[in-house]
C-alpha cells in the first residue's frame, strides 16, 4: 500500500512532538498532533460515504483545520478543492457545480446564504470554523486518530484549484500527487530547507502559493509555520524575530518597507525572503536589500504548473528577473503565432514541461488540448525572454489578466457583469498601475443611450455576484471606446491613458 503525497508529506511525521503550527496566540501544534486531527477528518470522510477520487470543496478562514482537511484528502485519495473565502454564493455555486463536489465546508456564518446557492447540487455542506468549531468538527470527534492511507500512485488526482479563463468561465487544474511532490522537493532543495526552518506563513491557503510552495516545502523539510490568519503588519513585525524565512507576494514586501520597525535589526536572523505571485518591481528589490541587507529571492510560478523558475539561492539573485528553471523543468520562448522555438534574448510566450505540469483541466478537453500541448509542453499566457545568462525575464501577458495583490482578475468576468447593467452600452476593464497592489481595476464603461450610470448603483450590484478584490476601484464614462480596424478593443491605449490614476 502506499499513497505517495502522504508518504513523502506527512507519514515520517506521526507521533513527532516537535512544533509544525505555531500560533498567534502562543499555541503550538507539533507535528503528530496535526496527523491525528488529519487522521480523524480522514476517518469521518469515510464514515460519510466519500470515495477516492471524489472532491471536496473548503471555502472557510486560515486554521489549522483548514489546513488538516487538505491532508486528510491527500491521506483519503479525495480530491481537495480549496476556494477563495472572498468568493460570492454565486462563485461557489459554478466551482461546486462544475467540480460535482460530494462535500461542501463553508464557515457557519455563510453557512445560510451558501446552503442556499448550492443546494441544487449533489453537494452535502458542512461547516468549519476559525476556532476549530462547526458540524464537520463535530463529527470528526468521534473518528480515529489513525487512518490507514489509500493507495494513491503519482498520477491520482490530489487538488482541483479553478484558475479564470480570458473567455469563459473558469477551468480546475487537476494537480497530481507526482506534481505536488516534485515540486515540493525540487524547492526544499534548491531553497535549503531543513526541520530548522520556520516559516512566516501570512498567505492564504485556497492558492498555490500558500498552500503548496509555502505549506508542501515545510512539510518535506519536517519544518514549522508561524501560522498568521492573514496579512497583518504589526503581527508581521511581531512574529518576524520568531520566524527564518517568509514567502509572500510583492505587496508584503513592499508594505513592509513602508514600516519603520522593518529594519536590519529585525532581519538580521532571517535565511530567506521569497517573492511570487507578481512582478516584483526591481525598485523594490534594491529597497528591500538597502533597508535590510537581504536580496529577495523571486520565482515564478502559476496554478497549473506550481514553480517553474526560480532565482539561485546561492548564486546571483537578480532583480527584475524570475532567474532560472528549476531543476527537472524545460522552458522555452516560442513565437505566439507559430509555435517554433525562438533564438535566446527573443520575447515570446513562456511554455515550460516537467513533472510540476498539470494533467489538464476538469472535464475541459478542448480547453486542456489548448494550452497543453501533445508533447508536454503548457503554453503559459506569459511573455518573456531568456537572457545571455539562461535568466527568464517575464515582460508582459499574452493573456487578459490583472493581478492585484497577487490575486489573479479576469477583465472578461467582470465586463460581462458591467455589461448586462441597464445603463451601460459597453465596458473595458483594465489594470493599471497600484502603489499598493501593484495593478488595480479599471471599469471603462460607454452609457447606454441617454443614461447616466450611478457609479454606487452599478458596484453594488456586481458586487452580489463577485468577489470584492475583484470589483473595479474606479468607473470612468467614455463616449466610445478605441478599436482597432478588426473592432477589437484596444486596451493598451486604455492603459497608457488612465496608468497615472492611482501613482
Ligand atoms: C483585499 N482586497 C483587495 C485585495 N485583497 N483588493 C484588491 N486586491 C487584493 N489583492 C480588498 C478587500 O476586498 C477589501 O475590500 C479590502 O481590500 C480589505 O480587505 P483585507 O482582506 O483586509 O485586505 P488586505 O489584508 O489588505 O489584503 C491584501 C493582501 C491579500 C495583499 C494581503 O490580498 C493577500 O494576502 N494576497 C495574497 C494573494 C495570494 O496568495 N496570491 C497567490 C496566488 S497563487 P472592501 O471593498 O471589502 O473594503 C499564484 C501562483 C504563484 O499566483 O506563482 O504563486
Ligand atoms: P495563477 O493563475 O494565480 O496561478 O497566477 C499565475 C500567474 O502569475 C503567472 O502566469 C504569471 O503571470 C504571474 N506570476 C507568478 N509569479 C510571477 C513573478 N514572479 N513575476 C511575474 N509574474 C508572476
Amino acid at each position: 500500500m502506499s499513497n505517495l503525497l502522504f508518504d513523502n508529506l506527512f507519514a515520517g511525521h506521526a507521533g513527532k512532538k516537535t512544533a509544525f503550527l505555531h500560533l498567534p496566540d502562543g499555541r503550538t501544534i507539533s507535528h503528530g498532533e496535526f496527523l491525528q486531527m488529519a487522521g480523524r477528518f480522514a476517518n469521518t470522510f469515510t464514515r460519510m460515504g466519500l470515495t477516492p477520487g471524489e472532491r471536496v470543496a473548503l471555502q472557510v478562514e486560515k486554521s489549522p483545520q483548514a489546513l488538516a482537511v487538505y491532508a486528510a484528502c491527500v491521506q483519503a485519495g479525495l480530491v481537495f478543492l480549496p476556494l477563495n473565502t472572498a468568493y460570492t454564493a454565486n462563485e461557489v455555486l459554478y466551482f461546486i457545480e462544475n467540480s460535482g463536489a460530494k462535500l461542501f465546508i463553508c464557515q457557519g456564518s455563510r453557512k445560510d446564504e451558501l446552503a442556499e446557492a448550492v443546494k441544487q447540487t449533489c453537494a452535502s455542506l458542512e461547516t468549519l470554523n476559525i476556532d476549530g468549531s462547526g458540524t464537520f468538527a463535530t463529527r470528526a470527534n468521534n473518528s480515529n486518530d489513525v487512518f490507514i492511507p489509500v493507495d494513491c500512485d503519482g498520477e491520482s488526482l490530489a487538488a482541483l484549484l479553478y484558475t479564470s479563463g480570458t473567455t469563459g468561465r473558469s477551468k480546475g487544474a487537476m494537480l497530481t500527487h507526482n506534481n505536488l511532490l516534485s515540486n515540493a522537493q525540487t524547492l526544499a532543495d534548491i531553497w535549503k530547507f531543513s526541520a530548522d526552518d520556520v516559516l512566516l506563513h501570512a498567505l492564504p491557503i485556497f492558492h498555490t502559493h500558500g498552500l503548496f510552495v509555502a505549506t508542501n516545502v515545510t512539510l518535506v523539510a519536517g519544518g514549522s509555520m508561524l501560522f498568521l490568519p492573514k496579512f497583518d503588519q504589526d503581527e508581521m513585525i511581531k512574529n518576524m524575530a520568531r520566524a527564518t524565512t517568509m514567502m509572500g507576494v510583492p505587496t508584503f514586501y513592499t508594505r513592509l518597507l513602508n514600516d519603520p520597525r522593518f529594519d536590519r535589526e529585525l532581519t538580521s536572523h532571517m535565511r530567506l525572503f521569497v517573492s511570487g505571485s507578481a512582478p516584483l518591481l526591481s525598485e523594490t528589490h534594491v529597497q528591500f536589500e538597502e533597508k535590510t541587507g537581504h536580496r529577495i529571492l523571486e520565482r515564478y510560478g502559476m496554478t497549473e504548473t506550481n514553480m517553474n523558475t526560480s532565482n539561485p539561492y546561492d548564486g546571483e539573485r537578480r532583480a527584475g528577473t524570475v532567474g532560472l528553471p528549476l531543476p527537472g523543468v524545460e522552458l522555452k520562448i516560442t513565437d505566439a503565432t507559430t509555435g517554433t522555438t525562438l533564438a535566446d534574448g527573443t520575447i515570446g510566450e513562456i511554455e515550460v514541461r516537467g513533472p510540476n505540469v498539470f494533467k489538464g483541466y476538469w472535464q475541459m478537453p478542448e480547453k486542456t488540448a489548448e494550452e497543453l500541448r501533445g508533447d508536454g509542453f503548457f503554453i503559459t499566457g506569459d511573455l518573456g525572454l531568456i537572457d545571455e545568462q539562461g535568466y527568464v525575464h517575464i515582460v508582459g501577458r499574452n493573456k487578459d489578466m490583472i493581478i492585484s495583490g497577487g490575486y489573479n482578475i479576469y477583465p472578461k468576468e467582470i465586463e460581462s457583469l458591467l455589461d448586462e447593467q441597464p445603463d451601460i452600452l459597453e465596458s473595458a476593464v483594465i489594470g493599471v498601475p497600484h502603489p499598493d497592489f501593484g495593478e488595480t481595476v479599471v471599469g471603462i464603461i460607454v452609457a447606454a443611450n441617454g443614461s447616466t450610470p450611478d457609479f454606487d448603483h452599478i458596484t453594488r450590484s456586481i458586487s452580489k455576484s463577485l468577489a470584492r478584490y475583484k470589483l473595479p476601484k474606479k468607473l470612468v464614462v467614455v463616449p466610445d471606446l478605441p478599436r482597432n480596424t478588426m473592432g477589437k478593443v484596444q486596451k493598451k491605449l486604455l492603459r497608457e491613458k488612465y496608468k497615472s490614476d492611482f501613482m
